[in-house]
């Protein structure tokens, strides 16, 4: 198909044919067991064998504000949503803006900061955080996926209550204000759109219950892309970020984690400061169900589709999370 020939076209122009050390990644499947020296078909046959393993299957992607800092990027993510769509797999994006909220709020002279990886939220701020996600940066996103030839609806937690949420409240006890912990996800409302041929676009402003049910909740882009994925079965979760994976003391990556090794390399402080809620979002979304968690460098051109596509069959980076 046109999608599986984009790919192959970009993995040929930036990675010729690579045959790598196989590893056990489950999105990494080689058809053919030696290369026919045909660089194209030995491509073909490997894209196509993890395309017919996916189709059907439900990838979320975690989009974080500082994987969309520049408009190739942000182009080429898109593309890579709707080729995937394309060939029939089905991908929910939740996508962040932090930066972007920041940069908004500095407009309008709005003071902000974050405790423990969350942006604490007056009333003003979630304000302007819902204005940000929901409007400019969700229908730019959701557009250009249109353009690119996929089916994309932007949407927020608040639209048919799609993310119920409570109050956050801190371990420690300090009030962040009105963030949003998610209670409840309407799976039914994205299995709808998926079903039609839609991918839907998530905003994470979350709507509160009974008598709050007014309330717009601020919602970490995470913690929301886990638990969407968690509760939709998802067989990956994707997050796009601003770093190569989970990194040792040396800077190299890890290629592969399990929930034990993560809570080793927490303890022993090898993962340490905003990388924190971001493993334990992957892993909190494994435990509930999902196939494997990817965290990986959304500064790479089509990260998104090399590491469906590829996994480590083209050397694509990033730490996979698995039970
Ligand atoms: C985040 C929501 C956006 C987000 C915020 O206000 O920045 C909380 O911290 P990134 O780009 O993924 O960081 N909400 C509660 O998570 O964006």
């Amino acid at each position: 198909s046109f999608a599986i020939a984009l790919v192959l076209l970009s993995l040929q122009a930036t990675h010729g044919f690579v045959s790598s050390p196989r590893v056990s990644r489950p999105l990494t499947k080689v058809a053919a067991e030696e290369g026919s020296g045909d660089s194209f078909a030995d491509a073909a046959l490997q894209v196509s064998a993890v395309a017919g393993d996916l189709q059907g299957q439900i990838v979320v992607v975690k989009y974080g504000g500082n994987a969309m800092t520049s408009p190739e990027l942000k182009a080429g993510f898109c593309q890579d949503v709707a080729a995937l769509q394309k060939i029939g797999i089905k991908v929910v994006v939740v996508h962040g803006g932090g930066p972007q909220i920041s940069k908004m709020l500095e407009t309008v002279g709005v003071e902000t900061r974050f405790e423990g990886g969350f942006r604490v939220s007056s009333t003003e701020v979630v304000d302007v955080a819902e204005m940000v996600l929901c409007g400019s940066v969700n229908k730019e996103i959701s557009s250009t996926i249109c353009s690119a030839g996929g089916r994309a609806i932007g949407i927020s937690g608040r639209d048919d209550s799609l993310l119920k949420c409570t109050k956050q409240i801190n371990e420690d006890g300090f009030d962040l204000g009105f963030v949003g912990q998610v209670e409840t996800v309407n799976t039914k409302l994205l299995e709808q759109l998926l079903d039609a041929g839609i991918c839907p676009v998530v905003s994470p402003i979350g709507t509160g219950i009974g008598e709050e049910k007014d309330i717009a909740y601020n919602v970490n882009a995470d913690v929301a892309a886990g638990r969407i994925a968690g509760e939709l079965g998802a067989s990956r979760v994707l997050f796009l970020t601003d770093i190569a994976g989970v990194l040792n003391k040396d800077m190299e990556l890890f290629p592969t984690l399990s929930v034990d090794d993560i809570k080793g390399l927490i303890a022993d402080e090898t993962i340490t400061g905003g990388m924190i809620p971001k493993v334990s979002y992957a892993t909190s979304a494994v435990q509930l169900g999902v196939g494997g968690a990817f965290i990986t460098d959304g500064r790479v051109p089509h990260a998104l589709i090399k590491q469906v596509l590829g996994g480590d069959m083209i050397g694509s980076g990033g730490t996979f999370v698995t039970l």
